[in-house]
């Protein structure tokens, strides 16, 4: 199986090359921002309480994203495997990620960390905020939060990845093709190491 998490701060482009990687090596996409907005859509109690946080930038707690990506390995038992896109965001969840795929008899490949700096991310956000429709892209002072959220909870996960050898760091600026060909330049690397 190839495992792998595509990490980085909010707009670097993480939702972006995981749609072209998933096509790529026939594995399946797991986005936890794309579960809890079909929960919001769908209107579950899980939903609501999760829109709010998300509307202001915070994260959503460990317990509810850990559950749904529980959910979504039993019912891809025969996946070839996974990308993690915007999981895990802290070290809990990703303590709680390898010990959920240690049960499936597998594990994480590599950490591909998209690098990008904080004026570009907040113009890419600010840009689809215009025709997304997602609350949290149209105000800066939300996205600024949830880069002060990134910074402070979710860059400690790439140490936890650097200390198991299994993190890269990936320059997320240029065109998306740009950024797709060195992202598969890498897994290719390691695919065949
Ligand atoms: P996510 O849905 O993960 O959203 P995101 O961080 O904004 O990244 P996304 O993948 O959507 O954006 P991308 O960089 O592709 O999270 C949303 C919220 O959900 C979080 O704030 C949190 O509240 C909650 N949540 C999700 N997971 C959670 C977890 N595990 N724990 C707790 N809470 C959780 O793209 C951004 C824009 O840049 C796009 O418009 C794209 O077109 C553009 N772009 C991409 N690549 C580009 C390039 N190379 N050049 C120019 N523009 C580019």
């Amino acid at each position: 199986m190839l495992n792998i998490v595509l990490f980085g701060p909010p707009g670097a482009g993480k939702g972006t090359q995981s749609e072209k990687l998933v096509a790529q090596y026939k594995l399946v996409h797991l986005s936890t921002g794309d579960l809890l907005r079909s929960e919001i859509k769908a209107g579950t109690t899980l939903g609501v309480k999760a829109k709010a946080l998300m509307d202001q930038g915070s994260l959503v707690p460990d317990e509810v994203v850990i559950g749904m990506i529980e959910n979504k390995l039993a019912a891809n038992k025969e996946a070839g495997g996974f990308i993690f896109d915007g999981f895990p965001r802290t070290t809990a969840q990703a303590e709680a990620l390898d010990a959920l795929l240690e049960q499936h008899h597998t594990s994480i490949a590599t950490m591909l960390a998209l690098e990008v700096a904080e004026r570009e991310l907040v113009n890419r956000l600010l840009e689809r905020g215009k025709s997304s429709g997602r609350p949290d892209d149209a105000n800066e002072e939300v996205i600024k939060n949830r880069l002060q959220v990134y910074q402070r909870d979710t860059a400690v996960v790439a140490d936890y990845y650097n200390a198991q050898g299994k993190f890269t760091a990936v320059n997320g600026v240029g065109s998306i093709e740009e950024v797709f060909d060195r992202l598969c330049a890498e897994i290719d690397e390691k695919a065949h190491a």
